[in-house]
């Protein structure tokens, strides 16, 4: 090591303890370097013969297998589960096609998109039917945007913090672009009718799933996606189309869609009533909660990972969403929420879309909490368990936003608690 890197060493070391463990802004810190620099005598293997073919459709290097979906499926009916992203895994905001979260109530269809048919019918002046090819031929647009099924995090309502992974835990949720029609441009071909105020839509797989839907939300943002991440989707995903709602509840978001129905009234679904409907402190249940609320997760460091140097610098990195608007804040704190920090927001920050966060952290191999809070646009602050919890009962399902914590203890390895 040279004199003058030792003495930036010594430098940032000082800057990064300051106010507290976090560390803020920095001239040129070593972050994880190693100091002999040379390869080793011989040529790697990969150097010394050609490389493999060419292929059709790529797949991820061999060395990264392990990064995978992780699937909890009701063995009594197996077409009915989830699968979870590896948040933990990945970086930057776009969710890879194959790692899409996935939730399924009757197993995945193969449809061929040939004979597909969306029906766009009830309160309309002119009942329309769309085949695929004709609706790949309409103007398109595309929007970046997470989609979060509304029981993603819903461990958190239990009395003991699961230890599983971020993703395994907090991964119904993913972050993709979605490219198609605006659902707008179909409805007023059709003619709405005035007395129309919901929208009916149902899916083509054997669920036949079904929800309610505000007419204004389809009318305002609503996409009949066909491309996921500039592919066609993918069958898991709700090949050949599937609406996308920016920022709603992953329930409203039918995969498969064959049919727009304009009503007056909700029809009262078992997806809207026995399901994604939450029981509150004093008995009622809540219905209709559309909108995904501001919510943030460290992804890095987080269970399962183990800190090797201590002391040493790692990155505290992590994601942050809302359904209402855009982020404008993450605060992250690692001695359990009583100071905290800004973090760098990492461009593009998106509207209902991830926001990928980061502060670099000297960790000097002391206990801590590492918890991230995010704000968004409208003021919303991302709620401690225990508020949470406070507004809302014990009996919840649904619906948990609240600050997670992860424990770091004095050997670096890192579990889930409930701090606050
Ligand atoms: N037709 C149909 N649409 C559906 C579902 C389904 O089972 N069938 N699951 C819903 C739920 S609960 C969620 S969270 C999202 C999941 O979308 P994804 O599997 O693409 O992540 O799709 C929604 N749309
Ligand atoms: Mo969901």
């Amino acid at each position: 090591m040279t004199d003058s890197t030792s003495t930036n060493r010594r430098q940032f070391l000082k800057q990064a303890s300051l106010g507290g463990v976090l560390a803020g802004a920095m001239s040129l810190p070593v972050w994880a370097s190693q100091t002999q620099a040379q390869f080793p005598d011989t040529l790697p293997e990969w150097m010394r013969k050609p490389g493999d073919n060419f292929s059709n459709y790529g797949q991820p290097s061999p060395y990264e297998q392990q990064v995978i979906r992780w699937i909890s499926a009701n063995p009594d009916a197996p077409g009915n589960g989830v699968s979870w992203t590896p948040l933990h895994d990945l970086q930057g905001t776009i969710t890879p096609n194959g790692l899409h979260y996935e939730r399924h109530h009757n197993g995945v269809p193969q449809i061929d998109p040939a004979q597909h048919l969306l029906l766009v019918d009830g309160l309309v002046q002119q009942p329309l039917s769309f085949d695929i090819s004709s609706l790949l031929r309409y103007p398109m647009v595309s929007r970046t945007c997470f989609i979060e099924c509304g029981g993603n995090s819903n461990s958190g309502w239990k009395n003991n913090p699961i230890q599983s992974k971020a993703g395994y835990a907090h991964g119904l949720v993913s972050n993709a672009e979605w490219t198609g029609v605006p659902v707008k441009l179909l409805l007023e071909e059709a003619g709405i009718k005035s007395a129309a105020k919901w929208i009916i839509a149902e899916g083509a797989d054997a669920a036949a799933l079904n929800v309610s839907i505000p007419l204004e939300k389809l009318l305002d943002d609503a996409i009949l996606a066909l491309y996921q991440n500039g592919e066609r989707l993918r069958p898991e995903n709700g090949y050949p189309l599937r609406l996308v709602l920016p920022g709603w509840e992953g329930i409203l978001n039918v995969k498969w869609l064959r049919q727009l129905r304009l009503v007056e009234q909700p029809a009262m679904t078992r997806d809207e009533t026995a399901q994604y409907t939450e029981l509150q402190a004093d008995g009622s249940a809540r219905q209709f909660t559309f909108v995904m609320d501001v919510k943030s997760l460290i992804t890095s460091p987080s269970l399962g990972m183990v800190l090797p140097d201590n002391p040493g610098i790692y990155q505290v990195s992590g994601l942050a969403w809302s359904g209402r608007g855009k982020i404008t804040r993450v605060e992250i704190s690692a001695d359990g929420g009583q100071t905290w920090l800004d973090a760098k927001l990492h461009d593009p920050v998106l509207d209902r879309a991830f926001t990928r966060f980061s502060l670099p952290w000297h960790w000097q191999g002391q206990y801590a909490i590492l918890q991230s809070r995010a704000s968004d646009e409208t003021g919303a602050v991302q709620p401690s368990r225990s508020a949470l919890i406070e507004q809302r009962g014990h009996h919840g399902f649904f619906h948990y936003n609240a600050i997670i914590s992860w424990e770091i203890t004095e050997s670096g390895d890192i579990n889930h608690v409930y701090a606050d």
